[in-house]
């Protein structure tokens, strides 16, 4: 029998391969979107499966949507991976990071308690859970200590999903992620920065990167492999919280080495360190260990470090040259503003 799924932020990246994991898998797949002035889905478009995606229109700020999303689709599996993502963004939108990205999970969780509790659910948690000072590497027992605005709004998530697991009997999962990058991950995160900045500079388009902690290190995996493990978490016996992770970790430096050695250029000369860039409150270092989801879930990951940096570069060069060859396709960079004419704060001496 056909299965089907409802998510939310399928418009994001994970939302995107998420949808194409599922149809790959033969669901029926709905997936929830935010009105906005201009369409939002060219990363459903680049995947080449929106004409497949039943969209239904709700935000996670809006009880009612929620419920009517969950009626229309009438799912066996809801994944909520809808989120003000962005732990940049939640130091200037503090107060609207809470309502999206930690009551919102209370809204998904209570829509569903109210239309069909039997309805299994995953929350996008996150390794920004353990914020700093924590021991490494991180499993699903280290203690949290939450460093921004953001990883607060997800640490309300968290206890939500595991009270109402507890509390009512519900199938409801953390996937505790760690970070998961792909070709089409928001332009904003430092990876897809690098990697598009990079990209430009190799083709004479740009002359500058311009970053901020390099130091900061992390576990960084492929999207890809990633939403799998969301998948397989609810088709287990038993609800329960995993870490997903590569157990490797790398500095953002090492990042831009990588990225740039792959053209045949030296960083050095191209790169900036600006203050702008700076969080009023950074984690230093994330490293995962993913043995619990490799023995229950048997799920690893595909791709290492190296292949990632490999893949985003390629990936970006590509772009770019049949962009400058004139062809035409959905994509965000040549729509996206340079990054000195976004004001984010005002930096005080
Ligand atoms: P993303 O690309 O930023 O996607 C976020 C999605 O949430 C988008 O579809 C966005 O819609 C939607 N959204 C935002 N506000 C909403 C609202 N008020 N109502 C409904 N939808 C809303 O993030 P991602 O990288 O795919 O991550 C997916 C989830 O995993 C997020 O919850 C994120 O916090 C979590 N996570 C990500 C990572 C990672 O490394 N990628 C690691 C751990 C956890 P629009 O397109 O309209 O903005
Ligand atoms: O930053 C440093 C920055 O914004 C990584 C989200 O998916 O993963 C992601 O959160 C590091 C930080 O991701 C720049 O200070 C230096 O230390 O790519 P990021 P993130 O903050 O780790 C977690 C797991 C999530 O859950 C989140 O949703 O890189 N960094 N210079 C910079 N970061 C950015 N964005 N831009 C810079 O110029």
């Amino acid at each position: 029998m056909t299965k089907s799924a409802l998510i939310t932020g399928i418009t994001g990246q994970d939302g995107a391969y998420l949808a194409k994991f599922l149809l790959g898998i033969k669901y029926k797949v709905f997936g929830t979107y935010r009105r906005s002035s201009t369409p939002n889905f060219w990363r459903l478009q680049y995947l080449g499966i929106f004409d497949e995606i039943n969209l239904i229109p709700a935000d996670i700020i809006d009880s009612s949507s929620i419920v009517e999303a969950i009626n229309i689709s009438q799912p066996e599996e809801f994944y909520n991976l809808a989120a003000q993502s962005f732990v940049g963004a939640s130091f200037e939108q503090p107060i609207g990071t809470g309502e999206i990205t930690g009551l919102g999970v209370t809204r998904a969780l209570e829509a569903l308690r109210q239309v069909d509790p039997e309805i299994r659910f995953y929350q996008a948690s996150t390794s920004e859970l353990y914020g700093n000072k924590a021991p490494f590497p991180q499993n699903e027992q280290t203690a949290f200590n939450p460093s921004s605005p953001y990883a607060v709004a997800k640490l309300s998530g968290y206890w939500n999903t595991r009270i109402y697991r507890e509390g009512y009997g519900m199938f409801a999962c953390n996937g505790i992620l760690f970070n998961h990058e792909s070709p089409i991950r928001g332009l904003e995160f430092v990876t897809r920065k690098i990697s598009n900045i990079a990209a430009k500079i190799a083709l004479g388009l740009e002359t500058t990167l311009v970053l901020g902690n390099l130091d900061a290190k992390r576990d960084w995996g492929y999207s890809p492999d990633y939403v799998e493990s969301m998948w397989l978490m609810l088709q287990q016996k038993e609800a329960d919280d995993y870490v997903i992770a590569t157990n490797e970790t790398h500095s953002v430096k090492e990042y831009v080495e990588k990225t740039f050695d792959f053209l045949g250029l030296d960083w050095q000369e191209y790169l900036k360190v600006d203050r702008r860039f700076l969080r009023p409150l950074d984690v230093n270092l994330l490293q995962g260990d993913y043995s619990k989801a490799e023995k229950k879930l048997k799920w690893k990951p595909k791709k290492r470090f190296h292949e990632l940096v490999e893949i985003m570069i390629k990936e970006e060069m590509n772009r770019w040259e049949r962009w400058q060859n004139g062809e035409r396709f959905p994509w965000d960079a040549p729509n996206y503003p340079h990054e000195a004419n976004i004001l984010t704060r005002v930096l005080r001496v």
